[in-house]
């Protein structure tokens, strides 16, 4: 599970997700996209995380979103052409444009570059996904399973709470709100209420004005409610268990660009 946001810049850190079947398993590393353009910190250890794929990754996946006319960063594009790593390029949302546009597309991203394979897909449509992940496993070479079988991330749980908080930040709030937010979780118990399991979490809403703080909490707390009632809504799906969950809203102003904060975060080693 990774979250999913129509907003850019969604994914902020690289993430591994792990499939297993009889026979292979492959672990899937989704990163942030590259930003060409940084303006704080967080974006630089962003990008950063883009870049230590050149240093494990046995295939690249670039996925291009054809609907959008963006280049794909020259600093990335030159990473690959000089990489030995092959690389696949899977031109996505191909369900927004016509057969003719996506011919065309192809064309000149060959001109570009010499991908190994180049794959047109939808993913909301799960067309041309099959055939992909046919070509991933048949290309990939064998060793030994890394994670136990039943592993699906190399995060914890309680990433993923958080993560999902954030999904739900990244949809209910608008213009800068979602880039200024973090959310840790401070707390994970499990209980027991009648004889059922609960789990309690306590998570931290980081902004960095006052005024922030205010847009989340909304009037008299309406809009925190609303996040509070959605994210949980979706933790207990991804749980399987009944969540209590309560939310804190902290300032911390300059939490982009800071050191201590991006490492407690998570974005710095
Ligand atoms: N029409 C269409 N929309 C898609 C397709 N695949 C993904 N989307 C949508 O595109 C948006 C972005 O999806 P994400 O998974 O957040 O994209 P991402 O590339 O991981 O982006 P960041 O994490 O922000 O870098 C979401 O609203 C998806 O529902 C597709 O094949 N067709
Ligand atoms: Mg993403």
């Amino acid at each position: 599970m990774v979250i999913i946001s129509h907003k850019p810049q969604t994914t902020r850190h690289r993430i591994f997700g792990i499939y297993n079947d009889e026979n292979h398993q492959i672990v899937f590393s989704d990163t942030p996209g590259f930003i060409s353009e940084t303006n704080y910190k967080m974006q630089e250890a962003m990008n950063k995380s883009v870049m230590t794929i050149f240093e494990d990754a046995d295939l690249i996946l670039l996925v291009h979103d054809v609907f959008v006319n963006e280049k794909i960063d020259e600093n990335v594009m030159n990473k690959i052409k000089n990489s030995k790593i092959p690389c696949f390029l899977v031109l996505n949302k191909m369900d927004l444009i016509d057969d003719g546009r996506g011919l065309l597309m192809i064309e000149e991203w060959r001109q570009l570059h010499n991908f190994t394979e180049i794959f047109c897909t939808s993913a909301t449509n799960n067309v041309g996904v099959e055939g992909l992940m046919k070509t991933i496993i048949g290309s990939l070479p064998e060793g030994p399973a890394y994670y136990p079988k039943d592993q699906l991330s190399d995060r914890p749980q309680r990433f993923f709470v958080s993560e999902l908080i954030r999904e739900n930040i990244m949809e209910l709030y608008h213009q800068e709100i979602p880039y200024s937010t973090e959310v840790i979780v401070t707390e994970y118990k499990e209980k027991k209420k009648n004889g059922k399991p609960m789990i309690h979490i306590y998570a931290e809403i980081y902004v960095m004005r006052k005024s922030q703080k205010g847009i989340i909490l909304g009037k008299g707390g309406s809009s925190i409610k609303k996040l509070g009632t959605e994210s949980r809504k979706d933790i207990e799906a991804y749980l399987g268990d009944r969540v209590f969950l309560e939310l804190y809203v902290k300032i911390k102003e300059k939490w982009r660009d800071d050191d201590s904060l991006l490492k407690s975060f998570g974005y710095l080693q």
